[in-house]
């Protein structure tokens, strides 16, 4: 459906949980006093089970199920809380439901309480922080984990040599079972069995990412939203014509407005830094960049676009977990030196999990300079958990005389000449893009206001256009917006 509709973000394996969901189901329904029914989630994006259990419990109209990752459909890309009726968590940044879940079994005495999780979300130093409290404490969580070796990047055995569930949680004295999750009766054993055991317990799930659809199954492609071809072929072999004909029928999502006045055509803010990064490092030797820059990601780095300094530059790159917080601090100390620099990268809303461990990269004085990519709301079929709302936090520190640059550029030119400008220079600098393509920004004699010969300069205001009845001031993606408007005002006579 997202494919088809154009609503874009990722959907992760959203079924094939479904046989734990199930099991559970039953075990709640069958010992209604041991359990706290609800089917935590730490992997938000799975939450079309969630929105089906809703509508199979009679909380949602089940016709609303077409309008999943809708704009103003009610049904976000995350769980959110008091948004979707029948939606009993908010979930969504990974890693953060383990830790609120050992919270609610200490507020429920005698109780059992489930969370069903993956590879992914495990990678998050939280789960390691909620582990060990569980264990101390005694608690009776039951972890059920979709460990499909696959997130959006790939595969963790690929390119997170050495992370296994099962010696993690043993690590922290969990009692774990391992099991194919495609065998029905042994995952039945397995959760029964973990159910039964005291404390916490968990059983990790092996299965392949979207069992059963050719072409997808086992690839990170399942991660994301499938095409919709890949869609029609597995719904056709199953003799689901009716499900084909609705799919086919569904609408491409577009701007309403197709026209912003003074603006020109649109191009990726996001990819224009990582171009402009690519840029930059080729005018560097090959021994001077592997001395001085390394570029780490989060998981998330064909997002963010880091990708293209991946494949042109791979010895400097390290294609890592989804560990924000740890990765960005590798950045800053590699960053510590003079000449140096760590080059880190994730959306604009994970920025908020950083915020201590950026403090401490301005207290050592460190060389890193961020994209946050997916910054404020514009595009995301996303919620709030995903929105950028808190760019400011980054320039968290005293005026100490350290530099932090906090940048936003209006286009895509701009995000490139902003990129040539701060790549070499020392301190956090901070990069945000938004998801969508802006409009590119013109001058008033028609000409790309940040095309040849601009020179990006820091700390300068730029006036697009001149006028004497007001001012309006806007920053980053809101910058066409804002000219639109001007435009039109200007053409009602109001000279702003
Ligand atoms: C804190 C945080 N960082 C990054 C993301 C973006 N993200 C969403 S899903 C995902 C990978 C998830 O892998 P996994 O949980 O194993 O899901 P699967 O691919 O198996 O569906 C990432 C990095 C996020 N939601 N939260």
């Amino acid at each position: 459906m997202p494919s088809a509709s154009g609503y874009g973000g990722h959907t992760g394996g959203a079924f094939d949980t479904v046989p734990e969901v199930c099991m559970l189901d039953a075990f709640f329904r069958a010992c209604p006093d041991k359990f706290l029914p609800t089917f935590f989630d730490e992997a938000g994006h799975r939450v079309a089970t969630q929105y089906l259990r809703c509508a199979l419990d009679g909380d949602l109209d089940i016709r609303s199920l077409r309008d999943y990752r809708k704009g103003h459909g009610g049904l976000p890309g995350h769980p959110e809380l008091g948004m979707t009726p029948g939606i009993k968590f908010s979930s969504g940044r990974l890693g953060h439901l383990w830790g609120t879940v050992n919270g609610i079994a200490m507020a429920n005495p005698g109780k059992i309480i489930s969370c069903l999780g993956s590879d992914g979300s495990q990678m998050e130093g939280n789960d390691a922080e909620a582990a060990r409290l569980a264990v101390a404490q005694g608690l009776p969580v039951k972890l059920f984990l979709d460990d499909n070796d696959v997130t959006i990047t790939g595969h963790p055995s690929d390119y997170l040599k050495g992370y296994n569930l099962e010696k993690t949680l043993e690590g922290h004295g969990l009692i774990v079972r391992v099991v194919n999750g495609e065998d029905i009766d042994a995952l039945y054993v397995a959760m029964r069995e973990t159910i039964m055991a005291e404390g916490p317990t968990a059983v990790v799930i092996k299965r392949k990412m979207s069992p059963g659809v050719e072409g997808i199954e086992g690839t990170s492609a399942g991660h994301d939203v499938f095409p919709l071809k890949k869609a029609i072929d597995y719904l056709s072999a199953k003799g689901l014509t009716g499900a084909v004909a609705f799919l086919e029928g569904v609408k491409k999502t577009a701007d309403p407005q197709s026209d912003y006045k003074g603006c020109g055509p649109r191009k990726s803010n996001r990819g224009a830094v990582g171009d402009a990064i690519v840029k930059c490092l080729d005018t560097m030797s090959a021994d001077e960049r592997k001395a001085k820059v390394m570029v780490i990601d989060s998981d998330l780095g064909g997002s963010t676009t880091m990708t293209k300094v991946q494949k042109k530059y791979p010895e400097i790159y390290v294609q890592s977990g989804v560990m924000e917080r740890g990765n960005f601090a590798a950045a800053a100390g590699f960053g510590m030196g003079e000449g140096k620099q760590g080059i880190f990268s994730t959306f604009a809303a994970f920025l908020e999990m950083c915020c201590s461990e950026i403090t401490m990269a301005r207290l050592n004085r460190s060389n890193v300079l961020c994209h946050f990519s997916h910054s404020g709301v514009d595009d995301m079929a996303d919620n709030t958990c995903h929105y950028g709302l808190n760019n400011m936090f980054a320039d968290n520190g005293l005026d100490d005389g350290y530099p932090t640059n906090l940048y936003f550029p209006a286009d895509a030119d701009q995000c490139e000449a902003c990129v040539q400008s701060c790549f070499f220079e020392p301190g956090l600098r901070f990069v945000f893009s938004v998801r969508s393509k802006p409009c590119t920004i013109l001058a008033a004699d028609g000409k790309p206001m940040y095309g040849e010969g601009y020179k990006f300069e820091h700390g300068k205001d730029c006036l697009v256009r001149d006028g004497t009845a007001g001012f309006v001031v806007a920053v980053g993606d809101c910058v066409y917006r804002a000219l639109d408007a001007v435009e039109k005002l200007k053409e009602e006579g109001i000279d702003v």
